[in-house]
C-alpha cells in the first residue's frame, strides 16, 4: 500500500473540533491563558494562586502556554519541583469547580499524568462548548497564526509523537536546560522586533463554520482584543499575564450567557 501525503490548505480544511457539554447550571465561566507560569516570576503566580482561590465562576478554562515550559511530566516527581507545587494549587481548586486545560505552544507536553494530578480535563484543540450561552469555540490560537510559516514548520515536528518521545527519553536535566536555551531564543526574537503573526482571517472563519460557534475565544498572541467578524459572531481575544515590579498586566475573561467582560482577577 502506498501513502501519499496530502498537502491541503489549511485555511480551507475543516479541523476536526472536539465537543464539550457543560452543566446545565454554569451560569458565569472564566477564561485565561499565557500567564506563562515560571519561578522567576513569583508574583504572578501569587496573583494566579489568588485567583484559583477566591474565584465566583462555575468552571475555568485555561487555554494553552499556562507554563512558561514544561518538560515532562516526571518533573512532577522532583522534590518540591515548581511544577508539583502547581498542580497541588490546581488540585485544590479543582474540588471547588471543574478546570479545564488546553497546552499551548510552550506548554505542549503536559500530558495525562498532569492533568491527573491536577484534576484538571484535558481539551484537544479545538474545542466547541456547548453551554447555556452561545457555542463558543476553544482554541490556544497558534494553529491559526500561518503567519509565522517558521513556527508552524516546528509545530508540525513538535507535535509529532516520535519527536515527544525522542525528548522525553533525555534525562530530565537535560531537556530543563533544552527548555531554558529555547526560551532565551524566543526571547531575543521577541526583542529583535521581529513582528507577531496574528490569526489567520479565512482560517478562523473555517473553524467557526466548522464548529458552529459564533464566539471564538483564544489566547497566544497577547493582542487582547474583541473582533467583530460578522453579525454577532465575535473572535474575542485573551490577555497574557504579567506582573513584576514595573508591569501589572493580568486579565480574567469573565463569560455569561449574555456577553463577556474582562476583569481583574482579584475582582473575579
Ligand atoms: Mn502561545
Amino acid at each position: 500500500m502506498t501513502e501519499s501525503i496530502v498537502h491541503s490548505d489549511p485555511r480551507t480544511t475543516a479541523p476536526q473540533v472536539a465537543q464539550l457539554q457543560g452543566a446545565p447550571d454554569w451560569r458565569v465561566i472564566d477564561f485565561i491563558s499565557d500567564l506563562h507560569l515560571q519561578p522567576t516570576e513569583p508574583q504572578t503566580v501569587q496573583a494566579w494562586r489568588n485567583y484559583l482561590q477566591r474565584s465566583t465562576a462555575d468552571a475555568i478554562f485555561m487555554l494553552g502556554d499556562l507554563f512558561e515550559v514544561w518538560v515532562g511530566d516526571d518533573a512532577l516527581d522532583e522534590a518540591g519541583s515548581f511544577e508539583a507545587e502547581c498542580a497541588g494549587l490546581l488540585r485544590e481548586a479543582a474540588q471547588k469547580r471543574p478546570l479545564f486545560f488546553m497546552v499551548g505552544n510552550r506548554d505542549f507536553l503536559a500530558g495525562n499524568e498532569f492533568l491527573r494530578r491536577s484534576g484538571m480535563t484535558g481539551l484537544t484543540e479545538p474545542t466547541v462548548l456547548h453551554w447555556a450561552g452561545p457555542n463558543i469555540l476553544l482554541s490556544h490560537g497558534d494553529a491559526l497564526c500561518l503567519g509565522d510559516v517558521e513556527y508552524q514548520q516546528f509545530r508540525a515536528l513538535s507535535r509529532s509523537a516520535a519527536w515527544q518521545q525522542q525528548l522525553l527519553a533525555q534525562p530530565l536535566a537535560v531537556r530543563r536546560a533544552i527548555g531554558k536555551s529555547a526560551r532565551s531564543e524566543s526571547e531575543q526574537r521577541k526583542q529583535s522586533g521581529a513582528p507577531y503573526a496574528d490569526a489567520d482571517a479565512q482560517m478562523t472563519t473555517t473553524w467557526m463554520q466548522t464548529a458552529q460557534a459564533p464566539w471564538l475565544i483564544h489566547g497566544h498572541t497577547h493582542q487582547p482584543a474583541d473582533h467583530a467578524l460578522g453579525k454577532d459572531q465575535w473572535r474575542i481575544v485573551l490577555s497574557d499575564w504579567h506582573i513584576d515590579a514595573s508591569t501589572h498586566r493580568a486579565e480574567v475573561l469573565r463569560v455569561t450567557p449574555e456577553g463577556w467582560l474582562r476583569i481583574a482577577p482579584e475582582q473575579a
